[in-house]
């Protein structure tokens, strides 16, 4: 999800005012999910209104009309943001983080909860969601290797054209800094608690979250 995007649906959400929301809409929305109660239950789990959720809905539809993105048609949005760069593996990532329940592809269901801890949730929880992220494999820890290969992702993602200056061995030593600091116990991974601990802690790696942030 790129930034812009989110902002557009923030701004959407917004002006949602008293506009839409017709009987038909409701219908269609509750029985495309296959399962009735999918719309209460969303509402209740997650922290946007019925009204809101509709206009996500039809935004939803519009770009994926089969009601489910798969990981080919994450990648091929990605692509279109960065066409500079390689964005493929950072899709990848990206694609795992929001199919919550693995299962290969990214629901209405999985958008919107993504969406509403991107959006509204608290530092806690977006942090929660940045480790889930990092956590290439969710075992529960992160390593130097699982927040190496997201580096580089993203530093692929971005392309040489537009960090020239950006050397070769710059995610090496990025994370090398991170990962230093985060690692409290020196085990060699990184816990839940530690990432939180040290990202509410020290300004400078909430700053480099910033970067992530951005390519979210
Ligand atoms: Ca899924
Ligand atoms: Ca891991
Ligand atoms: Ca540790």
């Amino acid at each position: 999800m790129d930034v812009r995007r989110v902002e557009s649906i923030s701004a959407q959400l917004e002006e949602a005012g008293s506009t839409g929301d017709t009987v038909e809409d409701e219908m269609e929305m509750a029985t495309v999910r296959h399962r009735p109660e999918a719309l209460e239950l969303l509402e209740a789990q997650s922290k946007f209104t019925k009204k809101e959720l509709q206009i996500l809905y039809r935004g939803f539809k519009n770009e994926c009309p089969s009601g489910v993105v798969n990981e080919d048609t994450f990648k091929e949005i990605y692509s279109q943001f960065f066409p500079q760069g390689d964005s493929t593996t950072y899709a990848h990532f990206l694609f795992n983080a929001f199919d919550t329940d693995h299962n290969g592809s990214v629901s209405f269901e999985d958008f919107v909860m993504g969406l509403s801890i991107l959006l509204r949730g608290t530092v806690q929880e977006k942090l929660n969601w940045a480790f889930n992220l990092y956590d290439i494999n969710k075992d529960g820890y992160i390593t130097k290797e699982e927040m190496l290969d997201i580096m580089k992702a993203i530093y692929d993602m971005m392309g040489k054209c537009t960090y020239p200056v950006l050397k070769e061995d710059a995610p090496r030593q990025h994370v090398e800094t991170f990962f230093q600091k985060m690692d409290k116990n020196k085990d060699g991974v990184v816990t839940i608690d530690e990432f939180i601990e040290s990202c509410q802690k020290d300004e400078n790696i909430m700053r480099s979250m910033q970067l992530f942030e951005n390519v979210i």
